[in-house]
């Protein structure tokens, strides 16, 4: 069988060499106006949104790239019932406690609450049809969801992560899909934090331990690697 690698860090991706699209697919997690538009959930918080928009050049290289290749790809979006009936009180009241009430209104209406334009994934990466859309109520992308299943139907067992934030969602994505058995890569130009030195720490705990998560790499390694 032959072998592909792409050179990341702190191994070779993937383990084994066997990278192709009936067996790895890309996740972009969270692109949503909330998490990266002005107006949305983190500029009520008062962060950096550069931080979180700097992603957005480089997934829609490496979307191209997916999509001429034929891997498969799925995009999420946190958020919350209208009702709020999936919103536990006390992520509710962490949000309110800084002037950021999730479910609360904004110029982009009710903070991270489904169907409102804040929540919606961002017009640069609109997913295609037949592109599955994830809606979470939490962090993880597998919690409360029907990821795992999409993904043992397609067969996915190599995970590309991509998305905000990288020491948030992104980390506990894939924390959780390490913990299933994928392997997993986290391209770093392709994820962004509230916080750059979060952004960094989160790169590096992945590294730890041969690799406690899986593996690190940017996406023009990664676009060699597949050759498109
Ligand atoms: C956060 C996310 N940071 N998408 N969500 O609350 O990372």
């Amino acid at each position: 069988m032959s072998e592909l690698y792409i050179d990341a860090d702190p191994y070779p991706w993937p383990f084994d060499g066997q990278l192709k699209p009936t067996n790895t697919g890309l996740i972009v997690i969270d692109m949503q106006t909330d998490f990266c538009g002005p107006g949305g959930y983190v500029d009520h918080m008062g962060y950096d949104l550069s931080l979180t928009r700097a992603p957005i050049g480089p997934i829609q290289r490496v979307l191209s790239a997916f999509r001429a290749g034929g891997f498969p790809i799925f995009h999420t979006r946190e958020g919350h019932r209208p009702d709020l009936s999936d919103l536990p009180a006390n992520k509710r009241w962490r949000s309110q406690r800084i002037g950021a009430g999730i479910g609360d209104s904004g110029p982009c209406g009710r903070i991270l609450v489904r169907g409102e334009p804040g929540w919606e994934l961002i017009p640069e990466l609109a997913p295609l049809p037949g592109e599955p859309i994830i809606d979470k109520p939490g962090k993880g992308s597998f919690c409360a969801t029907d990821l795992e299943l999409m993904l043992r139907v397609r067969g996915v067992r190599n995970l590309v992560l991509t998305g905000i934030t990288t020491d948030v969602c992104v980390h506990t994505t894939m924390r959780e899909a390490n913990d299933r058995g994928l392997e997993c890569l986290l391209l770093a130009d392709c994820c962004g934090a509230t916080d750059h030195a979060n952004h960094l720490a989160a790169l590096n705990m992945i590294k730890m331990q041969g690799g406690v998560f899986g593996a690190v790499a940017d996406s023009a390694a990664l676009l060699k690697g597949i050759d498109k």
